[in-house]
């Protein structure tokens, strides 16, 4: 703090009787904790926590207020990360692929083509691997409620020209979340992936510093990413979603019982939110081809053996070890 600061401060502690200073409003929570995102305000993410927020404040008879910040306002993903460690954020929904910058294993449920259906990802995720990536992360100062929030699975977008086969992302200029696992994945493509966080991607696609990117189609949606692209391919390639993170720190200064209250409001809301994005998958293709985006299939198996002779799959499984990847495997079946 500089001398200034200093002064003034306690020019002005001394101005104010101290029990002004101790007391607080009878309307005040004793908690105003911060919930960072960087979603759309219109994503079923923030309309569900915001919903449960409220339940929240009730149950806790006010005494934890949790104040929402969509889109990135409080700073891209890689920012927030680290106003999340140093508690200048309490509440932070990351996906587990940025997360793995670090908490590395938490990239895993990102393998490409890993997860055939949502009932197998939610088994792992809210089962065995889910646990053992939640372990990794309390190591690391952070405490992850046990739901994770649905992204979804992941489609290519592009600016350019339809991408109906690998061999099309051969050199394309796509722009990748900031994060080990999709830089090598797509580089295992063939692509030239360049990572920019999301806050900076609907100008990226703008002013063509890349020609694509890849999002589930509720965040396409949310960011209405469809102005800025022609062509979307339905690929299927991953499965993402946000882990719900706490700084350790802040969420142990809450009682046990307010916390009790936090963690079931928000994992009922993921529960919801899961529904909500299940059911805007079906109805999205329809309003994202009438704003403007035209949609093609692809073959899902040979985006994967590209993958597979690109010795993607050996290299991930040796970088996550025996562990992680049995664990992976156990819930999903063979991979490599
Ligand atoms: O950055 C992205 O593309 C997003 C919104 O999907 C994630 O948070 C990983």
């Amino acid at each position: 703090m500089s001398m200034l600061n200093r002064r003034t401060l306690l020019a002005t502690a001394t101005a104010l009787p101290l029990v002004a200073i101790n007391r607080r409003p009878a309307n005040a929570a004793e908690f105003s904790y911060k919930f960072a995102n960087n979603i759309a305000a219109t994503h079923p993410l923030n309309t569900r926590a915001t919903v449960a927020a409220g339940k929240i404040k009730e149950a806790t008879s006010g005494r934890v207020e949790i104040n929402i910040f969509p889109n990135s306002t409080l700073g891209s993903d890689t920012d927030t990360l680290s106003q999340l460690r140093s508690g200048a954020v309490e509440f932070f929904t990351l996906s587990g692929l940025i997360l793995s910058t670090l908490v590395p294993v938490a990239a895993i449920n990102g393998i490409g083509f890993a997860f055939k259906d949502y009932d197998t990802v939610w088994k792992t995720m809210d089962g065995k691997l889910g646990t053992l990536v939640r372990g990794e992360i309390a190591k690391r100062g952070l405490y992850a409620f046990a739901n994770q929030w649905d992204n979804g699975y992941r489609q290519m977008t592009s600016g350019v020209k339809p991408i109906k086969t690998p061999d099309d992302l051969k050199g394309f200029k796509m722009r990748v979340p900031p994060s080990p696992l999709w830089t090598g994945m797509f580089t295992s493509f063939g692509a030239s992936p360049t990572s920019i966080n999301f806050s900076e991607v609907y100008t990226a696609l703008q002013t063509h510093v890349v020609d694509g990117q890849e999002n589930p189609l509720a965040t396409i949606d949310a960011g209405k990413l469809y102005e800025v692209q022609k062509y979307l391919a339905v690929t299927n390639h991953m499965w993402d979603g946000f882990w719900f993170l706490a700084n350790k720190r802040s969420f142990e200064a809450l009682s046990p019982e307010d916390r009790v209250v936090v963690e079931r409001e928000m994992n009922a809301a993921a529960l919801l939110e899961r529904a909500d994005v299940a059911a805007l998958n079906n109805s999205l293709t329809s309003k994202l081809t009438a704003a403007g985006l035209t949609f093609n299939t692809t073959n899902p198996a040979d985006f994967r053996t590209a993958l597979k002779s690109a010795g993607f799959y050996s290299e991930w499984k040796g970088k996550f070890g025996p562990e992680a990847w049995g664990t992976l495997e156990d819930a999903v079946g063979s991979l490599a």
